[in-house]
């Protein structure tokens, strides 16, 4: 049977400078998306990789007194090695300077040329170096740029343009036919008003410098770097040769590069007769501890770090947690430690290690053989194991697919938290010392199946934590063997007979000093 393909991407970071926590967010909640469609079923391919020409990166290499490309070289190497740190699962990495991606963007050139879009002129405005983007003089705030505050430059120089101004309608028109296409809503209402001030042609290449793709038949030009980097989500997906996998289901951006993404990229698409992506989702900013991330504070985040000091699982699910999937969020180690000892130790870890514990002591450490009655099942239900509940499924499926994380999680945790109330409330010590034997394979078996499919749920957001609690829960086999649509529903019985391993602590509490 051929599998339902679904294509997620995040940005390809500049290689001028290392990663730090804004990359890992993006790209955390990228290989959420991509694992849980995975465990749908679903065949995925999920690209991210790094932007490595443009004048950004050619001044910073000539800073560091390396070529761009040795800079590249270097600097590729840590994103790579943070993604395997993190457990991102991407298929693909795309490097700019690949043959592969200069392939694909001279195609597409040579289609948006032949479609009479491309034409010669002189660009005279200004330039903000950092953002690699073109303003005009009423776009600039006090004479800087006013999306990162600092300096600009005044260009003026031949250059060839696309016209954008054409596509004004079309993007309109796009925009409003397809709600969700721009997500959050406020992102579409911003692009909407950006376009209603009228869009003049972009300028498409530079002649200033050499660091790019140089423009076909005309050595003096390379191509401007946001034309050339948008492609890479076309050439990292095989195109010219292969387009399985267009138009992409989700391309997860920061809300810096909304305009970008969302006016200058559909445009190029429709010139060059290809399918626009389905949603773009452009998240919020991480402060960190109230203030800016900057080098010159010194405050950037460094993930590798809390990773390293706090745990990949434990930083993947406060990145999710914490803030909603669109708004502005704060980084600070009180709220990553309140969230770790909170949510994972006191909840969910709590929740595993009593279960384990109590079939360890009274089942010795042997899952018993259930079957629940109707009356059972009724009162699993009453007790808050909205796994039970049809719309659970639902609204979880929902929840990824729009992206909205926190809710997602949130959902999970109030069963976690019914499942410890479960605990306290039907006292299985009591049971046991009564001898109600019974009663209490009834909420063993509950807890353990409870368990199990939270494990599966969670599995995207923190897939080595899920794999641990189903290990020591005694299931075998991996998890891409997991069959979702059954494996996620509450079984009425086990057959029993797995032996479940309790091991460490899952989510060690963080104690201050
Ligand atoms: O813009 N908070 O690359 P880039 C949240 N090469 N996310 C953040 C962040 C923060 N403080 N800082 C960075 C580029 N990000 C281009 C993209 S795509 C064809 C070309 C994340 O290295 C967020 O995803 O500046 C943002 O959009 C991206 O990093 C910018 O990375």
């Amino acid at each position: 049977m051929n599998k339902e393909k679904f294509y997620v991407t995040t940005p390809i970071y500049y290689v001028n400078d290392i990663p730090h926590i804004g990359h890992a967010y993006t790209t955390v909640a990228a290989d959420v998306v991509a694992r849980y469609k995975r465990l749908k079923g679903f065949e995925v391919f999920f690209l991210t990789g790094t932007d490595e020409y443009g004048q950004k990166v050619e001044k910073a290499a000539s800073a560091a007194g390396v070529s761009p490309k040795e800079l590249a070289d270097k600097v590729v190497e840590r994103f790579k090695s943070l993604w395997k740190v993190l457990n991102i699962s991407n298929d693909d990495f795309i490097r700019t300077t690949e043959p592969r991606h200069k392939a694909a963007v001279l195609d597409i050139w040579e289609k948006v040329k032949a479609g009479g879009d491309i034409y010669l002129g002189e660009y005279e405005d200004w330039y903000c170096t950092p953002c690699e983007n073109f303003l005009t003089k009423a776009q600039l705030e006090d004479e800087k740029c006013p999306d990162c505050g600092r300096e600009v430059d005044k260009l003026k120089e031949k250059s060839y343009f696309f016209k954008l101004s054409e596509y004004q309608d079309y993007l309109v028109k796009f925009i409003k036919d397809n709600p969700g296409f721009i997500s959050p809503k406020i992102r579409e209402n911003e692009v909407l008003s950006f376009i209603s001030e009228g869009l003049r042609d972009l300028s498409i290449s530079r002649t200033a410098f050499s660091w790019g793709v140089g423009v076909p038949e005309d050595p003096a030009h390379v191509m401007y770097v946001w034309f050339e980097a948008l492609m890479n989500y076309l050439s990292g997906s095989g195109y010219p040769v292969k387009k399985d996998f267009w138009p992409p289901d989700v391309q997860l951006i920061g809300k810096d590069i909304l305009r970008f993404h969302t006016v200058f990229w559909p445009a190029f698409l429709k010139s060059a007769g290809l399918e626009p992506p389905k949603k773009v989702f452009a998240h919020g900013w991480w402060t960190v501890e109230g203030k800016k991330m900057s080098k010159s504070i010194g405050n950037v985040v460094d993930p590798f770090k809390v990773a390293s000091d706090y745990g990949v699982d434990q930083f993947r699910f406060f990145l999710l947690r914490e803030v909603p999937f669109g708004k502005d969020g704060d980084f600070s180690v009180n709220a990553l430690e309140g969230r770790i000892n909170s949510e994972l130790a006191n909840d969910l870890g709590n929740l595993l290690s009593r279960t384990l514990s109590m079939v360890a002591k009274y089942r010795d450490e042997v899952i018993p053989e259930f079957k629940s009655t109707e009356e059972d099942i009724k009162n699993a239900k009453d007790s808050g194991f909205g796994f039970f509940s049809p719309d659970f499924k639902d609204t979880f499926d929902e929840h990824i697919c729009e992206v909205r994380f926190h809710l997602a999680l949130e959902q999970l945790w109030e069963v976690v938290r019914a499942m410890n109330a479960y605990v306290d409330k039907s006292a299985p010590w009591t049971l046991a010392k009564e001898g109600k034997d019974k009663e209490l394979d009834l909420v063993l078996f509950n807890l353990l199946e409870g368990l199990r499919i939270t494990a599966l749920y969670l599995y995207p957001f923190m897939p080595e934590s899920a794999l641990r609690i189903r290990k020591s829960l005694g299931i075998e086999g991996s998890i891409s063997a997991v069959d979702f649509d059954k494996d996620i529903l509450f079984r009425g019985e086990t057959i029993g007979g797995l032996k479940t391993d309790k091991g460490s602590p899952l989510f060690p509490r963080i104690e201050k000093e």
